[in-house]
């Protein structure tokens, strides 16, 4: 089964040994890190690269000489060693000529997509992240649910889940929380958005909470939706109908805009896990994950807010994107990005 599945990858194993080795295992999907997985193959011999696909349950390592790589399938082969979860995973080891996956990635951001770093001072962004009154109250006007992967708290119009859609003929009573509002003109100046959003709908996001792979219903809401991430890092999926997947790194304080294609076409959502696959040397860099796998590490999750603000849409939408455009799909059924936030939720 385990030759199936690197087959399955594109990996060709090979029964005579080399200076490269397949880990089986030992990948950044199963939640063992660069530094760990270093650590344990250095008391073989000099490493000369660890390389660490996104995701994928298997890391390749190449040794300096076939000596070092042999001593390493045969002290490694099988041998059990503790994840960063601290849980138990045992090794598999084959000799490969080559380190080589079947890479789906993309290597640039969705069109239309945009992540500014540091749009926010720290100050702003504790005062935002105080402004959040997380206790449940009756009173309270700004509607607020715990969903089964996050807590959500929505002002100006309520976001039914069960529609994905808000009702544009019943805004809650106060708007936008006043503290958004130098931010939001600040964006406005700096030419960021066009309109100024009238629905906010904050998230809060514990380690191993995420968001199901979705698009902004076309009918509810404009072209323009951002995000600002508080208090920790994320990596957020966004996915093209044809099926390639681009890892985007969302630092905290940053700014995430999506425009056009971004927004319309391609779904975005955030896996529940605790950890995340991000780039070793310039860990909190905003933009694409790349696949340079010999650059790739883990990163651990705090808790996440965001804020993602929308502009209601009062005007039919005639995007470009008639396949996932509900209002342009009428008499077909809808799509199933759409109709599957809900039921994940
Ligand atoms: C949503 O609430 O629909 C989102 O996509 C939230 C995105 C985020 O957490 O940045």
């Amino acid at each position: 089964a385990r030759h199936v599945l690197l087959k399955h990858e594109g990996i060709q194993a090979v029964s005579y040994p080399t200076q490269s080795l397949v880990i089986a295992n030992g990948g950044l999907g199963n939640g063992v890190s660069r530094k760990q997985l270093l650590l344990t193959l250095e008391k073989c011999g000099p490493v000369e690269a660890l390389l660490m696909p996104p995701n994928k349950p298997y890391a390749f390592v190449i040794f300096q000489t076939i000596e070092e790589s042999k001593k390493a399938y045969f002290t490694l082969n099988g041998k059990e060693i503790i994840d960063d979860l601290g849980q138990k995973i045992f090794l598999y080891l084959n000799f490969v000529e080559k380190a080589q996956w079947k890479n789906m990635g993309l290597e640039a951001l969705p069109p239309g997509l945009l992540v500014v770093e540091e749009i926010i001072s720290s100050e702003e962004e504790k005062k935002l992240l105080e402004s959040v009154n997380w206790t449940e109250d009756t009173g309270n006007q700004n509607f607020q649910r715990s969903l089964k992967h996050r807590r959500v708290k929505h002002f100006g119009y309520e976001f039914h889940y069960e529609s994905n859609t808000v009702d544009k003929d019943k805004p809650l009573p106060g708007g936008l929380p006043e503290v958004c509002s130098s931010i939001l003109e600040k964006l406005l100046k700096e030419g960021y958005i066009k309109h100024k959003p009238d629905q906010l709908t904050i998230n809060q996001y514990e380690p191993g909470h995420g968001i199901p792979a979705h698009i902004d219903t076309h009918s509810a809401f404009e072209d323009e939706i951002i995000s600002l991430s508080l208090g920790s890092a994320i990596v957020m999926d966004f996915k093209h109908p044809e099926g390639v997947t681009v890892q985007v790194m969302l630092p905290r304080r940053s700014l995430l805009v999506m425009t056009g294609e971004s927004r319309y076409l391609w779904t975005h959502g955030i896996t529940p896990r605790k950890f995340d696959t991000v780039q070793a040397s310039e860990q909190f860099k905003g933009g694409i994950i790349t696949s340079d796998i010999g650059d790739l590490t883990l990163s651990k999750r705090g808790m996440r807010t965001s804020f993602t603000f929308r502009k209601v849409r009062r005007m039919p939408c005639n995007c470009s994107y008639s396949s996932v455009c509900d209002r342009q799909r009428k008499a077909t059924p809808p799509s199933l990005t759409e109709s599957s936030k809900e039921a994940l939720e």
